[in-house]
């Protein structure tokens, strides 16, 4: 049998706080996850990646820079796979989604911040995240006030290289953008020492369209009554996308896209046909953040559609495979990307157009805006959510929360209170 806390030391982990924070994961994982009834077959190999969550994936990571490989860890949907690939580094995603690193966070950055923000810098303080530890470079970028003077309190720790992100989209952001896409391919060659080809970029713009397109198909299994698989399973899928390997993460997901095409053509589902739906829309969640879903899943709604970061905002839009020059397929990476409506950009009509767009597609009953405490942009863009969907007669309620435990009960009444409206 591998050795992984052989595995993690040399990583320079701090293994005495690394079997606490795993320690807790099986309880969580068996409540949240295993406890729900008639799960597609195809979660297992999901069910796999949490369960080896600190060891397959990483020996696969230790395996490639032991052979000289590079890999990058990224925060945001910002920064483009395709380039770091494409220079034959691996891509994974760092977002911090648990309390358990918050106290560390909060030792560097002060308390009244978005708990992303402050798992994030917690895991890499903490030394209890393999995948941190597995980085040879952070990418941040410049979106929230947070995140970017986060980066360079970071950087005392690991290095870090930031993304500027234009915060509007006319025409000469998305000039200033595609330059700084350039730039960071030339980051990317200098990190990796491999030149990145149109052959090379060619090929990984096409595998993670093929990536967004699987997601698609899953995603639009959802729109069914009854809905096929739960919200809670769909955002573990997400999750897993921004670090397990691509190419297999495309056989997983369409095995199990085509599972819950068989149970719509059967009729069956995880909800009882008539189950209120739900669109979450706000931050992201990033993993094991399964808090809301849990709370609205259990009390007895399907969550139908995640318009986040971890949802159509990851995978909405392909990238234009006609380049064929380096520079066209540059431009085309950053027409694509600047095609998120993150609450960074003002003004951001786009994301109001989305989720109603969303709440049609989906039939989602009603809304719940999922705000992490402290996320200002989406905090404050929410009056004009309101506004778009109270016009409209669609119902929302608002939620604000961190990582931790202590609010549940009371999410929990207020969720059901507005199911029960929905009913
Ligand atoms: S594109 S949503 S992934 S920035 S929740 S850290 S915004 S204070 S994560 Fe995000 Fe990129 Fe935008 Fe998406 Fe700041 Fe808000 Fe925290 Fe956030």
């Amino acid at each position: 049998m591998t050795d992984y806390r052989q595995m993690w030391s040399d990583l320079g982990m701090d293994l005495e706080k690394h079997d606490q924070l795993t320690g807790a994961l099986p309880l969580v994982y068996e409540t949240v996850y295993l406890k729900q009834p008639n799960r597609p077959r195809a979660m297992e190999y999901f069910d796999l990646v949490v369960a080896e969550i600190h060891s397959l994936r990483i020996a696969e990571l230790v395996e490639h820079r032991r052979r000289g490989g590079k890999v990058c860890g990224a925060f945001c949907v910002f920064v483009p796979v395709e380039i770091i690939r494409a220079a034959g580094a691996i891509a994974v995603g760092l977002c911090g989604g648990s309390q358990f690193w918050i106290p560390d966070g909060e030792k560097v950055l002060p308390r009244n911040l978005c708990p992303l923000i402050k798992a994030s810098v917690g895991a890499r303080l903490s030394g209890t995240c393999p995948y941190f530890q597995s980085c040879d470079l952070l990418i941040g970028e410049t979106t929230c006030d947070g995140k970017k003077k986060a980066w360079e309190v970071l950087n005392n720790f690991a290095p870090v290289y930031v993304m500027d992100l234009p915060q509007m989209k006319r025409p000469r952001d998305l000039v200033a953008w595609r330059e700084e896409v350039g730039l960071f391919l030339d980051k990317m060659e200098e990190l990796t020492g491999r030149r990145v080809t149109p052959e090379r970029l060619a090929e990984e713009i096409q595998l993670q369209n093929r990536l967004r397109r699987t997601l698609e198909r899953l995603y639009a299994a959802r729109k069914a009554d009854p809905v096929p698989v739960s919200g809670k399973d769909v955002l573990l899928v997400t999750q897993v996308s921004f670090y397990d390997d691509p190419r297999r993460f495309i056989e997983k997901t369409e095995a199990l896209a085509a599972e819950a095409e068989a149970r719509i053509a059967a009729g069956e589902g995880v909800f009882s046909p008539g189950a209120p739906r739900i669109l979450v829309t706000g931050t992201p969640m990033a993993i094991p953040n399964w808090k809301l879903h849990h709370i609205i899943e259990t009390a007895g709604a399907a969550v139908v559609c995640e318009e986040t970061c971890t949802g159509t905002r990851f995978f909405e839009h392909q990238v234009d495979e006609a380049g064929r020059t380096l520079d066209e397929q540059l431009q085309a990476l950053a027409e694509r990307y600047l095609k998120i409506n993150c609450s960074c950009f003002t003004p951001n009509p786009g994301r109001i157009e989305d989720i109603l767009r969303l709440v049609k597609e989906y039939r989602a009953d009603g809304v719940i805006y999922y705000n992490l405490q402290f996320c200002h942009g989406y905090a404050v863009e929410y009056y004009a959510v309101e506004k778009a969907l109270k016009e409209r007669g669609i119902p929302v309620l608002k939620v604000e929360t961190d990582y931790s435990e202590e609010d549940t009960g009371q999410l929990r009444t207020r969720v059901e209170a507005f199911l029960e409206m929905l009913r």
